[in-house]
């Protein structure tokens, strides 16, 4: 069965719990400790992003309609439509990202017993889009902890051509790299750092729908502009260790992230708010 159009009621039902177990070879989770980023393939089937595919971009599409036309946004604007937790206005999307199954492999690449939920995103770079500039996405996040993953899984299959990040390797085991958020001057500034540091960079290429990409919060990215016809449609999981205090809200980026992901919690005080569920364990484990 391949076809989303053949679903029956009932193989929605087995696809929609995304919670059996992946086991997640060593080498993936020696890249992400030594690289900061790694690859997964085949993480969720073609049939399971049939059943999600068409809610997160119904969810998608429809932001799209109060988006500026391409031409007239910023770099930041121009490199995809963000659209973030929609696990919390659609309970479709919401089995997808509380998936035990994506949530242990999180913790399996981590090396830590339990994981939280940040927060969710749909990243959908349109035909035309441009490039995301480099940035390291741990300056937005006031996390007392380096134990930080995103997954980025495309829902539709993606061609070379279009292309998925490419990460500076070993970037992450240097925290903090610089203040910049992303846009023209992330770019510039982290493009120059990456050839004076003489970082190798990696892309995992082409991916089909169901694959995934990790990388660590501290692990400088960028990914390509979108010069075919095709809609890079990408969705987004961000998790970090069980455990984890709220950390400083030094910056503009972190103090909105606070008021938003974390419900305003005090410094020092456990990151456990109400859209911060563990995912891994699930609560009845
Ligand atoms: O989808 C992209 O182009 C970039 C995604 C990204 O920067 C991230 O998921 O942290």
């Amino acid at each position: 069965m391949t076809s989303s159009a053949l679903i029956t009621e009932a193989e929605r039902e087995q696809f929609r719990k995304l919670d059996t177990p992946y086991p997640v070879d060593p080498t993936a989770i020696a890249s992400l400790q030594q690289k900061g980023h790694a690859v997964v393939r085949g993480l969720a089937s073609a049939d399971e992003i049939a059943v999600y595919r068409p809610a997160i971009e119904t969810a998608v599409l429809k932001y799209a309609e109060r988006a500026a036309p391409l031409s007239e946004r910023d770099t930041y604007g121009k490199a995809f439509l963000q659209v973030p937790n929609l696990w919390t206005r659609n309970p479709t999307i919401k089995d997808f990202v509380y998936s035990p199954r994506f949530a242990k492999v999180a913790a399996d690449l981590l090396g830590v017993s339990g994981v939280r939920l940040y927060h969710d995103q749909a990243l959908y770079k349109e035909p035309g889009g441009g490039h995301t500039p480099w940035h390291q996405d741990q300056n937005y996040w006031p996390l007392d902890t380096d134990e930080t993953v995103t997954m980025w899984m495309p829902l539709v299959d993606i061609p070379a051509e279009v292309g998925s990040m490419t990460f500076a390797n070993g970037s992450h085991l240097h925290g903090d790299l610089g203040p910049w958020i992303i846009g023209d001057e992330s770019e510039a500034a982290f493009a120059d750092l990456v050839a004076r540091k003489g970082y190798e960079t990696e892309t995992h290429g082409a991916m089909r729908a169901g694959d995934a990409t990790f990388h660590k919060g501290w692990t400088l990215h960028r990914a390509p502009a979108n010069n075919s016809s095709l809609l890079r449609s990408v969705m987004t999981i961000i998790w970090y260790a069980d455990g984890t205090n709220v950390g400083p809200v030094d910056s503009p980026a972190r103090n909105f992230d606070h008021q938003v992901w974390l419900d305003g919690k005090e410094p020092g005080t456990p990151a456990d708010g109400p859209i911060n569920p563990r995912l891994w364990p699930p609560a009845e484990i």
